[in-house]
């Protein structure tokens, strides 16, 4: 790992001006800023505005340990427990999701994180603990694009669709295999089942008003209250918008890499293609609100 800067933040609580954009409409790499400096100088409430404007920020060259990043979540925001059903990386680290390629812990689906439950998390904060030596990469889409790409039409039509949301195929095993099938608590209870949700197709972003496309196919089963076929051919509508080249940015990993980004304004996807090598992520997550709809 190369020496980690002091950040020079004092000097901008924004950050606006160490941050090189990598596409149009989102995504941006912050430059020379070292976050547990940030989070000892109580800037998190800066990075969290930077988040909403960029979407998806990296960050290289952190001397972060797991302390380290419960504390940048902590500066940043209020913390949720690792995960509705999955249990914290370790005793003494409840809020630390663990995703462990030896244990079953790939993202290879495109998804937005823990939509199945009625008030998902804000944003994520991910960092590389073990990586493989090439793979593995992570790949954002930015949510308000795909919606921008729509035709006017569709986006009409979109507007006012709600749509279930299940985190049973991803997550049910691990609530089984928990003792007593009892999962984390999660906004006040226990979890002890996977309720599908009902979510809007269309989100508002509650900072920046700016509409997105909020529906993916990890966790998004159906379209609510139109016929299967209809259900169908709108999601294959929505989740070929949602991957469109142009909507994506991908990451290559190295040590000392830490990436956030906004669950109200993105999706993301792990790519799987290092075999039986092992790749482990430690990921924290920012307490968020109810997704609201342009008509609710
Ligand atoms: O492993 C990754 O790169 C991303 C995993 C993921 O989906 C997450 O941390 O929410
Ligand atoms: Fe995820």
């Amino acid at each position: 790992m190369t020496a980690v800067q002091i950040a020079p933040t004092a000097s901008d609580p924004t950050f606006e001006t160490h941050v090189e954009r990598l596409l149009p409409t989102f995504a941006a790499r912050v430059h020379d800023v070292d976050l547990r400096e940030v989070a000892a100088a109580g800037e998190g409430a800066g990075l969290r505005a930077l988040l909403a404007r960029h979407k998806v920020l990296f960050f290289s060259d952190q001397a972060i340990d797991i302390d380290a990043q419960v504390a940048l979540g902590l500066a940043m925001g209020e913390l949720t427990v690792s995960h509705p059903v999955v249990a914290g990386a370790t005793n003494d680290h409840p809020e630390v999701y663990a995703l462990d390629s030896y244990d079953g812990g790939r993202s290879d689906i495109w998804h937005t994180d823990v939509t199945f439950m009625p008030r998902p998390p804000m944003a994520s904060i991910l960092r590389a603990v073990k990586l493989p030596d090439v793979g593995g990469n992570t790949n954002w889409v930015d949510l308000e694009a795909a919606y921008e790409s729509l035709t006017p039409t569709v986006r009409e039509l979109a507007d006012q669709l709600e749509a279930e949301h299940d985190g049973s195929r991803e997550f049910a095993e691990y609530l089984e295999k928990r003792r007593g099938g009892e999962g984390n608590d999660w906004d006040g209870e226990k979890v002890r089942q996977l309720v599908p949700v009902r979510q809007p197709v269309v989100r508002v972003h509650p900072e920046t008003g700016r509409r997105s496309l909020f529906v993916n196919p990890g966790f998004t089963t159906r379209i609510l209250d139109v016929s299967d076929a209809e259900s169908r051919g709108l999601l294959d509508i929505f989740f070929a918008h949602l991957t469109k080249p142009e909507h994506l940015v991908r990451h290559r990993w190295s040590a000392g890499d830490v990436v956030m980004w906004d669950n109200r304004s993105t999706a993301h996807y792990a790519d799987f293609n290092y075999g039986d090598v092992q790749r482990v992520m430690h990921r924290v997550t920012l307490r968020g609100d109810i997704p609201v709809g342009p008509r609710s």
